[in-house]
């Protein structure tokens, strides 16, 4: 994909014939014998699965050659999107019903004898993130290209991506992800596009001809990023948008070096090390204080991502006078905030800038998105660290950082405390504030739900608010419907289409026409079968995977997410318990019968998380071997959650549970696919949940809880966790259970740290405090679901008002408040 073509870049090209069954066998076939090198007769159904993404990332190379030609011909302005983590998740079944070709290959499969359900399965997860953050970033990708924006992202091909997560013995075990085992048959491998990436050395500074200070980084230790591209399409828009993944290599300079001194396996050790930086992705969404293989692995992909974009427009414009103009990036949050200097550091020593034009041009390109407002995950990097590895970089912060603060001196006379806040430099603890640097290198800063950019305006970063009070902006997310309905679930996709057409998949607001289906019984019928169907395939996944039985009368209650104590999955635990006693003494028998489904992973290294699994498998054990829990109330924890089995539990998921405790939780994204298939929310005020009651209506959402408000009231007034309990007998017998070891009787003091976190230690989180209305609202849940017409109206009422929380609602959002881009014209 050379990028400077002036010719058409598909002139003498044959262009693959899709047009028909027939040609597509004939494709597949040849693929078979002639890429994957297997007799058709003898292909597995992986070989069958590559030869199918074979011919459509064909299709999908055409239709990005296309993209890139219209861009260039338009000159148009493009948004870089800067992001760790990319968490695609399968990509087959979706790209053929984007581009249009589901159903015809489909039937080719079936003709040659294969189902397409079957061989979609032998497809590795792409798990390039962690949770919400990395999935928003999919998200967009998929809206950027459906809707013809000119974007581009970059990222990491870790060679491991999310762990896989197995349940041994109860607790989370990690194995390593090994998804590239096979091979990727989405990536094109570019070996001619590299760049050096430069480490540690020293610093020179000397006098050019002109007087001029020069610096030179000299003697450092360099490894090589080479590029790998993943086309991501768009849905019916023609329009592919490039995501292009860096992965280490060893320079070959650095070989020769090391070989020539006569150690053969020291120099390959080297190389080996070197390749380390695209090796992992770090499996920790919140805590990594300071470790430098991190840091590493952000500069890496950064100086690679911005020598790419500055090579690329010095290609199509011939200097980077236009830079500001045609480049927007936007930085997924402080992970890549080292392209803040970086940039800096290209400007002033590649390209000769001087500081005043270098730092005018940094400002006017970056934009920085802050996904939480959890202090444990603000990166902050020691300058010690920064001293060793990045010399350079450190010496361009100091320097931002002192004009930033003789403007803070002017704007704010006379008050010296606040140049300390708002220092990129926390002196005591001698590290770099990054969310600083990232705020003060951009030009807007944004939240990704109301609640968050609130409190970001009003806490986080207050005193930046005050110095300029139009850089924050509030960006809520938004899901893609392309996957989280018409992938996932073909059946309500089939059933919207019946009722209002197809304009929805690109603009979501067409679904609030679905609203007065909401009376109408045939509809409602079709509805509740289409659930119950969903719910029929869910069962089937939980029961395979754990062997407990969800029997799709029952209510489905789903908990999945990373496992996290301020998303409280130990609260909706202490529901399950406090049912279970219930039913234990008696008072089971007018019972609502309820499978509750909690699913997610825990950071290897969070202690308390991992204990909450443990706890959650303990408990599931006793209840749901329990004879009396017989009928109505079972348990279970999915292990190894991602983006595959998201696609099962959200359609078969009649209560999304969305608890967090408020203030805490930015947006979150995964109540917005429940309540968009139909799932009603049972959610604190906190996030997104917020904006989507005020949409859905308060008759149509499970509120309970505290306010971030009076959260923040009752740390201050000295909240009392003990006193809640004693004076609750339901909770303090399911707390008592927890830390006297009622589920684990041959450890009884397993589960003391549970305990001790929810009273003896402060209970940070609130579960005390919310623990009595959630139990109230829950009987409330049960009450409507009794009645079973009232349900799925409010569900259908959920769906209908969905319209705001599509992703193409973000972008079309950056598009025009932050990146100032169009659509790509025909
Ligand atoms: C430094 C390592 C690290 C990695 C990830 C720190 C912090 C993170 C993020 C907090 C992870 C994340 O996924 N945040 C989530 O972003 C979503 C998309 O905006 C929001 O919907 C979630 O509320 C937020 O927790």
């Amino acid at each position: 994909m050379q990028e400077t073509a002036t010719v058409q870049p598909m002139a003498g090209v044959d262009l693959i014939d899709v047009s028909t069954v027939e040609a597509i066998k004939r494709h597949l076939l040849s693929h078979l014998v002639h890429g994957v090198g297997v007799a058709p007769q003898y292909a597995s159904p992986r070989d069958w699965m590559v030869a199918v993404a074979t011919l459509v990332r064909g299709v999908l190379s055409e239709q990005y050659l296309e993209t890139a030609l219209r861009e260039r011909e338009q000159k148009a302005r493009r948004v870089y999107y800067l992001s760790l983590e990319y968490l695609m998740g399968r990509s087959l079944r979706k790209t053929l019903l984007d581009i249009g070709l589901l159903e015809r290959v489909e039937q080719a499969l079936t003709d040659l004898g294969q189902e397409l359900e079957d061989i979609q399965e032998h497809e590795y997860d792409a798990a390039l993130g962690n949770g919400g953050l990395g999935r928003l970033a999919a998200c967009f990708l998929d809206s950027l290209a459906t809707h013809s924006y000119p974007g581009f992202g970059y990222g990491i091909r870790y060679e491991f991506g999310m762990f896989t997560q197995r349940i041994e013995h109860g607790e989370q075990v990690e194995h390593p992800e090994t998804w590239l085992r096979h091979g990727n048959p989405w990536e094109f491998e570019r070996p001619s596009i590299i760049y050096p990436v430069r480490f540690r050395g020293r610093m020179m500074t000397f006098r050019g001809e002109d007087g001029r200070e020069v610096c030179r980084w000299i003697d450092t230790e360099d490894v090589i990023a080479m590029a790998y591209d993943v086309p991501v399409s768009g849905f019916g828009s023609g329009v592919v948008t490039k995501l292009r993944l860096w992965s280490a290599r060893a320079t070959r300079d650095f070989d020769l070096n090391i070989f020539n001194q006569g150690n053969y396996i020291d120099a390959v050790k080297a190389k080996t090390l070197s390749e380390n930086l695209s090796k992992v992705l770090y499996p920790a969404d919140t805590t990594l204080m300071g470790q430098e293989l991190r840091l590493m692995q952000e500069y890496f992909f950064v100086s690679a991502s911005l020598q790419d974009i500055l090579a690329r427009h010095t290609r199509t414009y011939g200097d980077l006078s236009a830079l500001p103009e045609k480049v927007c990036i936007q930085l997924n949050d402080t992970h890549p905030a080292l392209a803040v200097p970086e940039m800096m550091r290209l400007l002033l020593d590649q390209y000769g800038y001087d500081w005043a034009a270098a730092w005018a041009m940094t400002r006017g390109i970056f934009n920085y998105t802050n996904h939480t407002l959890l202090p444990e995950a603000l990166e902050t990097w020691p300058i010690a660290m920064l001293e060793q590895i990045l010399p350079r970089h450190l010496d361009i912060i100091y320097k931002i950082n002192y004009q930033f603060l003789q403007q803070v001196k002017v704007s704010f006379p006379g008050q010296p405390d606040i140049l300390g806040r708002l220092s990129l430099i926390d002196d005591g603890a001698r590290r770099v504030r990054m969310a600083h640097l990232a705020v003060v290198g951009s030009g807007h800063v944004n939240g990704v739900a109301a609640l968050h950019t609130d409190l970001m305006r009003r806490h986080v970063f207050a005193d930046f608010q005050r110095l300029d009070t139009d850089k924050i902006v509030n960006v809520t997310n938004g899901v893609t419907q392309r996957r989280w309905v018409v992938q996932s679930n073909p059946d309500l996709t089939a059933l919207i289409d019946d009722c209002i057409g197809p304009r929805w998949k690109t603009d979501l607001t067409e679904l609030k026409a679905f609203e007065r289906f909401a009376d109408d019984a045939g509809v409602r019928d079709r509805f509740a079968a289409i659930k119950r169907d969903n719910k029929q395939r869910l069962g089937a996944l939980v029961e395979a995977r754990t062997g407990v039985r969800f029997d799709p009368a029952a209510l489905f209650d789903s908990q999945v997410k990373r496992i996290h104590e301020y998303k409280r999955q130990l609260l909706n635990l202490l529901h399950v318990i406090t049912l279970y006693n219930r039913i234990r003494s008696g008072q089971g028998d007018g019972i609502l019968p309820r499978c509750v489904l909690i699913a997610g992973k825990s950071a290897p290294g969070y202690f308390l998380a991992k204990q909450i699994i443990r706890l959650i498998n303990d408990a599931a054990m006793v209840i749901n071997n329990d004879p009396a829990c017989k009928g109505r109330l079972s348990l279970a924890f999915l292990p190894n959650y991602n983006v595959s089995a998201a696609e099962v539990i959200i359609p078969g998921t009649d209560l999304s549970e969305q608890i967090s405790t408020a203030g805490m939780e930015a947006s979150g994204t995964g109540n917005m696919k429940f309540a968009l298939n139909g799932a009603l929310t049972i959610g604190t005020l906190d996030g997104a949940n917020i904006e989507i009651k005020d949409a859905v209506g308060d008759d149509n959402i499970f509120i309970f809880g505290k306010t971030a408000a009076e959260v923040t009231e009752m740390r201050m007034q000295g909240y009392r966790p003990w006193d809640i309990y004693n004076a609750d007998e339901e909770l303090r017998q399911a707390v008592d259970m927890i830390g006297s070891g009622y589920f684990t009787p041959d450890d009884p003091g397993r589960y003391r740290c549970v305990f001790d976190a929810i009273l003896t230690h402060g209970d940070h989180f609130f579960v005390m405090a919310d623990y009595a209305d959630y139990i109230r609202v829950q009987a409330q849940v049960e009450q409507t679901y009794r009645q079973p017409e009232d349900w799925t109206r409010k569900a259908i009422i959920n769906v209908a008002n969905m319209g705001g929380f599509s992703s193409d609602r973000s972008i079309h959002d950056y598009a025009r408040k932050i990146w100032r881009i169009t659509p790509l014209k025909r």
